[in-house]
């Protein structure tokens, strides 16, 4: 694929936006309006985004935990006022406000996700299958950080996948730690894209950082599902700029994450980074720029304003509904 002017700013805007909603996000939960706990996405939205901004409407995506999946659902075009109105649990939400952050937008390719990490490979193997055998093209797109890697599931459903050449594209988000546990720890070799070879998959290794490289790895890799040569895996070297969860100490083994280490790390900034190339190559000016953010800004406040203004459930009746079919 070929990128044009316009999907590049489309994809500009939404990391921006990304990042935009996931900084409000960590401000609403201390504020008691998002439920329960947050994983945010600051330096690792670039997989997310660039791995969804190009999916059809109708393939679809498995999201891996950083903000609770905001990069990939604001990339496959998911409204971020019926996402996150769901995680307030708010009744405006897009399953009435009973879903938390896995809820569900079958119409875009969004067909929920686990809490159990790893448990995305068996699910997205299915999901494949099915894909496969409705003839309608569509391919399955699931991202898991280095730590869900780890799970036995990965080997199962990756022989599965590859043995019966499943549409399913694999992308690693890899960050290099586990919550607490650093990548060094948890696994031999330098690349988890290593993990592909076994099953006699291609796999590529990307910047992470880098949006655009990402877009492009997994558009060629979804090409080639499509096309009904099997599974891939992309391996995207990413970064997580803050602690695993709002709440939880930024620790490695026991010590802080060294601040120069994170000071390292927000030098490669995506944002900023595909900010400069698109002002670089004339694609976006300052005012451009400035404008996105701005949207994005007063998109925020739209949706803070939604959420503030809808009711909580009042139905009685709505998880028995929701729980049990006729
Ligand atoms: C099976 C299982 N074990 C442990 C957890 C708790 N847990 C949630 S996220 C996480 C770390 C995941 O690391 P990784 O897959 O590398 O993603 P990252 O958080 O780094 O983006 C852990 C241990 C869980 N949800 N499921």
């Amino acid at each position: 694929m070929k990128f044009e002017k316009e999907d590049l700013v489309k994809l500009y805007r939404n990391l921006v936006r990304t990042r935009a909603f996931d900084e409000a996000a960590v401000r609403w939960l201390a504020q008691g309006k998002l439920l329960a706990f947050y994983h945010p996405a600051q330096g690792g939205e670039a997989p997310g985004v660039g791995g969804c901004t190009f999916l059809r409407d109708d393939d679809i995506v498995y999201p891996h935990l950083r903000g609770h999946g905001l990069p990939h659902m604001i990339g496959k075009g998911i409204s971020p006022k019926l996402y996150l109105a769901e995680h307030c649990g708010k009744a405006t939400g897009a399953a009435g406000g009973m879903g938390g952050f896995h809820s569900v937008f079958p119409e875009k390719g969004a067909l929920g996700a686990g809490g159990t990490i790893g448990s995305c490979f068996p699910v997205s193997v299915g999901w494949a299958l099915a894909a496969k055998k409705n003839g309608r093209g569509q391919v399955v797109v699931c991202f898991f950080g280095d730590g869900s890697a780890n799970r036995g599931t990965w080997h199962e459903a990756a022989n599965m996948a590859a043995l019966w050449k499943l549409p399913v594209v694999w992308v690693c988000e890899n960050n290099g730690v586990a919550q607490f546990v650093p990548i060094e720890d948890a696994y031999p070799l330098e690349d988890l894209s290593n993990l592909a070879s076994a099953f006699g998959m291609p796999a590529v290794v990307v910047d992470g950082q880098d949006v655009m490289a990402v877009a492009e790895a997994v558009t060629a890799a979804v090409e080639r599902a499509r096309e009904g040569k099997g599974p891939s895996f992309v391996e995207c070297k990413t970064a997580r700029f803050g602690p695993h969860g709002i709440g939880n100490p930024d620790k490695v083994h026991g010590k802080d994450r060294d601040p120069r280490q994170i000071e390292e790390l927000k030098r490669r900034d995506p944002v900023a980074l595909f900010r400069s190339r698109l002002l670089e190559q004339g694609v976006l000016t300052e005012e451009d720029a400035e404008r996105i953010s701005r949207e994005a800004e007063a998109e925020v406040a739209e949706t803070e304003a939604f959420i503030d203004q809808s009711p909580f459930p009042d139905d009685p009746g709505m998880l028995d509904r929701a729980l049990y079919a006729e």
